[in-house]
């Protein structure tokens, strides 16, 4: 009994997970994601935006006690990830690459919410970021940069293969949206913003992120592993546009996103 009702649980999650589409947002640090992801929020009533786990990097104790026991040495305090990396590029960035990627993960994994699927025909969840700009964008930026090194890059491709494969459809994307603006934009808008993390980065690794992003969605020259992303709709919108408090335009890319989901 407790076998066919456990197969009746996995249908019905791959039953929801095929009628959920799923996005991500994706361009340059500080673009806008995150502003774009709650503008998208209110396009529909079947639409879910799942934010970036940031806050889980920069204090890392706080988000493992959430999920699991306290770590188990007291004495030592896991940290700021995201500082440590920024600090500390070569010691740091495979660990906080794993992390982060981890972290998305079990989003990702997560079924989508039960009113997402009542709401309408089709659902429509949308993260910021994904798996995949983890690994093709940013910890192959620091494999490139010499901030990871050739064992840890095997390592790393290793594991994110073998999960991917394994988790199949449930972590697969539908589409993509490119916010793409020049590295100034971005840089200028960083520093504005004044994440303190952030404060070291120059203009030169926004730019190498740049090239990650392009390299991708606009030359599709990056060489990706997973069949599903091989011709993956991407919609590329201007990022450099100040859409925020401007609604005609805020209208028109949600007009756009639609339109590219039929
Ligand atoms: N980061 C990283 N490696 C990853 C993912 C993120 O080094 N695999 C870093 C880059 C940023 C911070 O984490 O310092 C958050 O990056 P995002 O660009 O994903 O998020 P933002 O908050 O900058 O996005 P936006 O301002 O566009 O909303």
């Amino acid at each position: 009994l407790q076998h066919s009702s456990q197969r009746h649980s996995i249908n019905q999650t791959m039953d929801a997970i095929a009628r959920v589409k799923r996005l991500s947002i994706e361009g340059n640090i500080a673009v806008g994601k995150s502003t774009f992801a709650r503008l998208l929020s209110n396009a529909g009533r079947n639409w879910e935006v799942t934010p970036e786990p940031v806050s889980k990097w920069q204090n890392v104790e706080e988000a493992i006690s959430q999920i699991r026991q306290p770590l188990p040495s007291p004495q030592q305090t896991a940290g700021n990830l995201l500082q440590m990396m920024y600090q500390d590029p070569k010691r740091w960035s495979y660990t906080f690459q794993t992390f982060s990627c981890m972290s998305r993960m079990r989003t990702q994994l997560q079924p989508p919410p039960v009113q997402l699927l009542q709401a309408g025909d089709v659902a429509v969840q949308v993260y910021e970021r994904s798996i995949y700009s983890d690994r093709y964008i940013f910890a192959q930026n620091m494999f490139e940069l010499g901030g990871i090194n050739s064992t840890e890059w095997a390592v790393y491709q290793d594991w994110h293969s073998f999960l991917v494969e394994q988790f199949g459809p449930k972590v697969q994307l539908e589409g993509i949206i490119y916010l793409r603006a020049p590295p100034q934009t971005c840089m200028e808008r960083l520093t504005r913003r004044g994440r303190e993390e952030e404060q070291g980065i120059q203009l030169d690794y926004l730019e190498t992120l740049h090239k990650q992003h392009e390299n991708w969605f606009i030359n599709k020259s990056t060489k990706v592993h997973f069949e599903h992303l091989k011709n993956i709709p991407v919609l590329v919108l201007d990022g450099s546009l100040e859409f925020e408090s401007d609604s005609e335009m805020q209208t028109k890319f949600i007009t756009e996103v639609t339109n590219f989901l039929q």
